[in-house]
């Protein structure tokens, strides 16, 4: 009787947004159907959705890129004057006191669909270590189970996935005994989603009884911090910064002295990391100071000018490309939740499966719809300070995006080989070679014999000789 006023009332309500199609097979719906739809549908915010209609859904958004645009000045690899090199030892170690005293923690997310790989599940459980081909989440835990270790702190480890991979991660976490870190120390929590819509504007429904959505982007995890209780564990636990990453790289360096002390150092709320690109065109964010702050424009929205502009030595003007690691003050996340900023949205259009009017289930093999998502580095110019530290691509960066071909499994196994080998002949080892040059043998480091390069050199008496060919695991 109930649900039958509510849909009289909601009906109404939809017709006069153009979207009642929402209600089209309640006549077939049960109760439970019909009680969960009219939840969905109160969900929506109607108050925004006309904002998107005109702004993004019926025409792309028009990224206009400032004519002020200019290329930022990083931290370099190396420091560039004798102050600089006082200011990187003091960083180092303001980096590893702030460690040591659990102010910082792990911030992974792995809420995304991961179609382009093309991979059942969540993507963190893709196996890809080249010995033991250990998953990603696995050497996410192994590494700051080495860090907790390395610095005697409890470093906790927060998980963003979506409503889709939500409970098949829990399930991962769980039934691999949290990869022996503490249950308590692994927070993962869900992002939000938006509607999909089709080109005419009309939400999509993804069957009879549900409406179609997607993940709302990563730049949904400021939310979904402070909305999950993730921010008030932190709180409690007396954590600051949030060391954030995407779950496809598994190069990445968690726990970075340098990187976290030059950014409280230098009193920064969001910082991030770069590095040289490749090409032009790669397809990563594109480093940029608008009306002065610290900016990435996606790869895709930098005019071609822009992006093909050199200096007089040749090099790219915007040479600086955004692999999406960032540090972020938990005081940040509490303040953009707090005063009322959000992040504008990006419009992406895909093929989304949907029931049609007639309630038949369509796969298209065309994009269809349109995707709405939030970029987490939109938040960067929000930021009172932004520092960016330039990192090397060997040492940081292999991610995991495409099943063959650039960003594969494959490339990213060679990259984890090839640093693992340049770490061992920094310590003075032989590794061999191929005649191309490349690595002539498997070599695994397992985050608990080294963190870093240095960590090596303490243990070279417990390397074997390493033959070609040979598979050599050092943990
Ligand atoms: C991202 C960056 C790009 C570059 C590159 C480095 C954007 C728009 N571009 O490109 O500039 O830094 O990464 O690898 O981000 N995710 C969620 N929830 C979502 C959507 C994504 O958690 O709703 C996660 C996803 O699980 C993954 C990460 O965000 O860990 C990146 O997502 P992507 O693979 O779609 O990003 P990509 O390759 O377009």
């Amino acid at each position: 009787m109930c649900a039958e006023r509510d849909f009289n009332q909601i009906e109404r309500f939809l017709r006069g947004r153009n979207q009642a199609h929402l209600l089209s097979f309640w006549a077939q719906l049960n109760a439970a159907q019909r009680k969960n739809l009219l939840a969905q549908i109160r969900q929506l915010d109607f108050s925004q959705i006309d904002d998107w209609l005109a702004n993004y859904i019926k025409k792309a958004a028009f990224t206009a890129v400032a004519a002020d645009c200019a290329p930022v000045e990083p931290y370099g690899l190396n420091p560039d004057s004798l102050d600089q090199k006082r200011r990187y030892e003091q960083a180092g170690e303001l980096g590893k006191e702030l460690i040591s005293a659990g102010k910082v923690a792990a911030f992974v997310v792995a809420g995304g669909q991961g179609t382009r790989l093309g991979f059942d599940g969540p993507k963190g459980n893709f196996p890809i270590s080249p010995v033991k081909n250990k998953t990603l989440f696995q050497i996410f835990a192994e590494t700051i189970a080495a860090v907790s270790e390395k610095y005697q702190a409890v470093c906790p480890w927060y998980i963003m996935t979506s409503p889709f991979n939500y409970a098949e991660t829990k399930e991962i976490f769980r039934s691999n005994g949290y990869y022996g870190l503490g249950e308590n120390d692994v927070f993962i929590f869900q992002q939000a989603t938006l509607p999909n819509f089709d080109f005419d504007g009309k939400i999509l429904l993804a069957d009879k009884a549900n409406i179609a959505c997607s993940p709302d982007g990563h730049g949904g995890s400021f939310k979904a911090l402070y909305q999950s209780g993730a921010l008030e564990d932190m709180k409690k636990r007396g954590v600051g910064f949030l060391s954030y990453w995407q779950v496809d790289n598994p190069l990445v360096n968690i726990f970075d002295p340098l990187f976290i002390g030059l950014h409280a150092l230098d009193e920064a709320e969001m910082s991030s990391k770069a590095l040289i690109k490749s090409e032009p065109k790669e397809k990563i964010g594109n480093f940029c100071l608008v009306d002065g702050k610290v900016t990435v424009i996606e790869y895709s929205d930098l005019p071609a000018e822009l992006t093909e502009k050199r200096n007089p030595d040749g090099s790219l003007l915007f040479q600086l490309g955004s692999i999406a690691i960032h540090i972020i003050n938990c005081a940040f996340v509490e303040r953009i939740n707090t005063t009322g900023f959000s992040l504008p949205l990006h419009r992406a259009v895909k093929k989304i499966p949907h029931v049609d009017q007639q309630g038949r289930l369509i796969d298209p093999a065309e994009p269809n719809a349109i995707k709405l998502e939030s970029f987490v580095f939109d938040a960067l110019p929000l930021a009172s300070k932004s520092i960016v530290l330039e990192t090397l691509r060997s040492e940081e960066f292999a991610p995991i995006k495409n099943p063959t071909g650039p960003d594969s499994p494959e490339t990213t196994k060679q990259m984890l080989v090839a640093r693992a080998a340049a770490w061992l002949e920094s310590a003075g080892i032989t590794v061999p070679k191929k005649p191309d040059g490349s690595v002539g043998c498997l070599i695994e480091i397992a985050p608990s014999f080294a963190l870093e390069k240095n960590d090596v050199k303490d243990k070279v008496n417990q390397i074997p000789e390493i033959k070609p060919n040979d598979q050599i695991y050092l943990a």
